[in-house]
């Protein structure tokens, strides 16, 4: 991979490197990915309770992906340093939403370490003066990285605490020059059906309208905690964890935080949302965590945190308004129904 000038003595090391116990050749690992495939593990494992799918691999001994991490340089940024134990990177990169790559929580691990995401083009359009490419390299090095640690609250109630790597979006933003008129962001993911089994086949992309897309109010978006991530730990990110370049907003529920992004547009209207468009009355455009108001199916008042214990360690925890950031973002929604725009 050719990096920017911040990856000047680079170490190279594959996303599994927390782990190394022993090494498993790349030929053991695809047949192994091919026995999963043959047998349908990944549609079993999507059948199973969490804490059951969270040990699937252990029927195969320690898995390794193929896909290979770099290692990166940034500054810890001291305001935003959750003081909660981080999920190891082990499961961080084990349990993923990315429908592209098949709606198990395994399927991304799985299916997706052939993903090629260099070269990687990101465009900044629509209400800006200067339109804006990044290619892969300059999503390294355009803007000084940073590291976060996060809270991540899924919709379906679990989460995690994810050191992330990146930039934040008011920053990117800012190089496109936002115009007066722009009153939302929209991000779309690559569109890809090649390499995204998902887009190729409606049922294992769960019924997704692909590509999948997001949106912001411009307000939201400009809020300090929005966040670009090129990478978590202190490695650029795995495919299954949105590489080369995701969006993540730690206030609102996971669905929000679209991956592998291709496309950021400045619109005065509110943009379609993938998931809004698959069930409206589940998901709505603001999805901001609200332990008092429950999904249709389930509640949202607690949530199983997913963290450095074993198999059935996992705790339940309150899930906080605002996930824990109504400091930060409380006032974007003042006199807001947020019942209505749930
Ligand atoms: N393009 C795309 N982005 C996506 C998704 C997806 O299926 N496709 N899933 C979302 C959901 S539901 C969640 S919870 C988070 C999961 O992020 P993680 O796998 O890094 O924990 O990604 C979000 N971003
Ligand atoms: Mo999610």
């Amino acid at each position: 991979m050719a990096h920017g000038k911040f990856t000047k003595g680079i170490v190279k090391r594959p996303s599994w490197h927390i782990s190394d116990n022993e090494v498993t050749p790349q030929a053991v690992f695809s047949s192994r990915r091919k026995i999963i495939k043959t047998l349908g593990l990944g549609s079993i494992a999507a059948s199973l309770p969490g804490y059951v799918q969270a040990g699937i691999f252990d029927l195969f001994g320690e898995d390794k992906p193929d896909f290979v991490t770099s290692k990166l340089t940034f500054t810890a940024n001291q305001a935003f340093q959750a003081s909660d134990e981080k999920t190891p990177y082990s499961k961080v990169i084990r349990h993923n939403n990315f429908y592209e790559f098949g709606t198990g929580k395994q399927d991304p691990y799985v299916n997706a370490q052939q993903f090629k995401v260099n070269p990687w083009q990101l465009n900044i359009t629509g209400m800006v003066d200067k339109p804006v490419q990044l290619d892969y390299d300059a999503l390294f090095s355009q803007l000084p990285l940073e590291q976060r640690t996060y809270r991540f609250r899924c919709v379906e109630a679990w989460s995690m605490v994810i050191p992330w790597v990146g930039f934040p979006l008011a920053s990117l933003l800012k190089l496109a020059g936002v115009q007066s008129s722009a009153k939302y962001v929209a991000f779309e993911t690559l569109f890809d059906p090649e390499q995204m089994p998902g887009q190729r086949n409606r049922l294992m992309g769960g019924g997704i309208h692909y590509p999948y897309v997001e949106g912001l109010r411009l307000d939201e978006a400009m809020n300090e905690l929005a966040f670009v991530a090129v990478g978590l730990y202190d490695q650029t990110l795995s495919p299954q964890s949105g590489a080369p370049v995701r969006i993540v907003l730690p206030w609102k529920y996971g669905f929000k935080s679209i991956k592998s992004i291709v496309n950021i547009r400045l619109l005065d209207k509110q943009p379609p949302t993938s998931w809004n468009q698959l069930a409206a009355h589940e998901y709505g455009f603001y999805a901001n965590v609200n332990p008092q108001v429950d999904h249709p199916r389930w509640s949202q008042a607690s949530e199983r945190l997913i963290g450095a214990g074993g198999l059935l360690s996992a705790q339940r925890i309150d899930t906080q308004m605002f996930n824990g950031y109504g400091e930060q973002v409380a006032d974007l929604y003042r006199g807001m129904d947020l019942r209505k725009f749930y």
